[in-house]
């Protein structure tokens, strides 16, 4: 008995995961990219998976947006914590105090001159080693309070 095939004459039913005619392909389900705000998507089999890590947000598609605020308390010295689309905010920060989570004094707020208009901050500050005094770290870690 002679069996006829007709090469565009059948189609499979793919398992989950596989595409084409004869089922030969895998899906590549990060194309397009199921990821919001910047996730890292990889391609598992019938599957993705998102890597929200640094995103600020959270969810199988990093589409939830994490409330910083509730979850870490980020917010240091007295300063109020706003949660915000994606990230959080502790600005203003009170006092002296400035960076991200208010978690330093500015250098150019501590240290202050009578006939000193502005503050620039200096990376590498030109004095000799052995003048180190406790100003040195804030020297070296520039904080533009905002
Ligand atoms: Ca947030």
């Amino acid at each position: 008995m002679t069996k006829l095939i007709f090469p565009q004459s059948y189609r499979c039913a793919c398992a989950s995961g596989y595409t084409g005619r004869r089922c030969e392909s895998e899906v590549n389900e990060c194309a397009p990219d199921p990821c919001l705000h910047g996730g890292r998507c990889s391609d598992l089999l019938g599957d993705f998976s998102c890597d929200c890590g640094g995103t600020g947000y959270s969810g199988p598609h990093c589409e939830v947006n994490i409330d910083e605020c509730a979850a870490s308390a980020p917010c240091m010295n007295g300063a109020a914590c706003r949660d915000t689309d994606g990230d959080y905010s502790c600005q203003p920060c009170p006092g002296d105090f400035c960076g991200k989570n208010c978690q330093r004094r500015d250098p150019c707020q501590m240290v202050r001159f009578e006939n000193c208009t502005s503050c620039a901050h200096i990376r590498f500050p030109p004095f000799p080693i052995g003048l180190i005094s406790w100003e040195f770290p804030f020297l070296f870690f520039p904080c533009a309070k905002p």
